[in-house]
């Protein structure tokens, strides 16, 4: 564990991590107690109320610019760590994970001195010491999501990443030490969910940053109703893909296996339900078929894998049996012929077409590489299809027409509405949901604010 500087033992159980695509453990990691989650909590709040906050903020941008630049130095080790934990192709923590998490720090590092400018009021102040809690899909831009914002206002950390996924958050913690970030500025406990909940519920904290379930989520929250802590939530999705007849086909096809396939579909605000025009449904999926056809799945450290293993036997058996349901209730399964690896942890690209709104399918997050079809014939009914969940993290609209992405973005109850592209992640830009995918925003100005008290009066 990453704790006030040091890295040490904790007096939690070790943890083994598994290669997920092989089943063979990578590495033994220590995890905390909750007596550590109290040590890691007190040396962060020595830390915020020491140096941390004695600092003026040009100083502060200037440890963000230089872990910003410790990611990108160390950006082909990060990559193969995070694909040998995580599972996820190497072209994608090559090319998005680690790359973006670098962008984080970059971004945030400039705000540091800047935040009178945020439109907060004159002189915003950080939270204090902020407990963060991660999952497995995106560890180290997760961690990236979470640390830089929280540094850049000010607030100091303790952060749990994911009990299958410890590794890229320790060699962060080594970045952050190789910068001479001040002892206890950002601590790290790998652990299971009890770590999670021993940090959440500290009466040391003042923030609680979460990503991960919704049941979680709730839990989370009712835990902290009535404390006065702050909380953001960033939840689970179901979003909806809406492809319009007007849209350049060939195009939509491709950001619909981007929006579903893309890190095996374990993403919150992955494409799942595709909402398809009557008129081009047959075309559309017969193309479709055709280009999932070509992806290659296998070894994820393999450049030319386009779909790798699933992160743990876990989520694998709870894709395989939420797709079992689409088959009970009637959906059409098709399955790409690619060959599966005699070991790991392996889920073919599935596509279910005659789905219907009512079915688990088009309704549970299934995070995995399903993809559920629905048809509309209007865009009145696109919109209903496409607001029928209680999630509203995500929405994607194909089409040629300026006027429709407009209206339909108005009209969709998502946080995020990307028009003719999917799954673009950028740190200027606000990401997040409402209703059970939760609150709060993460990266741009709006992400900043989650991390500071405002003035009185101020905007947000
Ligand atoms: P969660 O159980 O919510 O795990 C997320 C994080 O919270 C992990 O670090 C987890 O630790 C920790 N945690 C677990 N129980 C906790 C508690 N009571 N208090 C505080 N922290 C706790 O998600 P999961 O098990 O990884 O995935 C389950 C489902 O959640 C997925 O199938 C998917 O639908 C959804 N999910 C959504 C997202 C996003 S980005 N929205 C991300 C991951 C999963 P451990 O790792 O040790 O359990």
């Amino acid at each position: 564990m990453y704790l006030d500087g040091d890295f040490v033992d904790g007096q939690g159980d070790d943890l083994t991590s598994v290669n997920p695509a092989t089943e063979e453990p990578l590495a033994t990691v220590s995890t905390a107690s909750a007596a550590d989650v109290d040590r890691a909590v007190t040396a962060a709040r020595r830390a915020y109320e020491g140096p941390w906050s004695a600092m003026p903020a040009a100083e502060r941008g200037k440890y963000l610019f230089r872990i910003a630049r410790g990611i990108a130095e160390r950006a082909r080790e990060l990559a193969v760590v995070e694909t040998l934990d995580n599972g996820k192709p190497i072209k994608e923590s090559r090319d998005v994970d680690v790359p973006t998490a670098s962008a984080h720090f970059f971004y945030h590092a400039g705000w540091a001195d800047k935040l009178a400018h945020a439109g907060l009021g004159p002189a915003p102040r950080p939270l204090g010491v902020v407990g963060q809690v991660i999952p497995w899909n995106f560890p180290l831009l997760m961690a990236a999501w979470k640390i830089a914002p929280a540094l850049a206002a000010g607030n100091t950390v303790v952060l749990k990443p994911a009990e299958t996924t410890p590794l890229t958050a320790l060699v962060l913690a080594e970045i952050l030490a190789d910068a001479g970030l001040p002892d206890g500025v950002v601590n790290i406990l790998p652990g299971a969910g009890d770590v999670g909940q021993a940090l959440v519920r500290h009466p040391g904290i003042d923030k609680v940053a979460f990503t991960g379930s919704t049941e979680v989520g709730r839990q989370i929250q009712s835990a902290l109703a009535g404390t006065g802590r702050a909380l953001t939530l960033e939840l689970g999705g179901k979003a909806a893909n809406i492809v319009f007849d007007d849209a350049p086909l060939d195009q939509a096809v491709e950001g619909i296996v981007n929006g579903i396939f893309f890190n095996q579909g374990h993403v919150c605000c992955a494409g799942s339900r595709l909402l398809v025009q009557e008129s081009v449904a047959d075309e559309v999926l017969d193309k479709l078929r055709l280009r999932i056809s070509t992806l290659r799945l296998g070894d994820p450290m393999d450049k030319n894998t386009d779909v790798g293993a699933v992160n743990s036997a876990e989520q694998l058996q709870r894709i395989t049996e939420l797709s079992a349901t689409g088959d009970l209730e009637g959906a059409q399964r098709w399955t790409s012929p690619c060959p599966l690896p005699d070991r790991g942890y392996f889920f073919p690209p599935t596509v279910f077409s005659g789905v219907t709104q009512s079915m688990r399918i088009a309704r549970d997050e299934i995070f995995g590489p399903v993809l559920s079809v629905l048809t509309f014939r209007t865009p009145d009914e696109a919109v209903a299809k496409a607001n029928n969940t209680p999630y509203g993290l995500s929405a994607g609209v194909w089409t040629e027409k300026g006027s429709r992405i407009l209206g339909m973005a108005s009209a969709l109850r998502a946080g995020v509405v990307w028009a003719n592209t999917f799954n673009r992640f950028d740190p200027t830009a606000a990401f997040g949901g409402y209703r059970e995918s939760g609150f709060g925003r993460e990266g741009g100005r709006a992400g900043l604010a989650a991390y500071l008290r405002s003035d009185e009066g101020a905007q947000a």
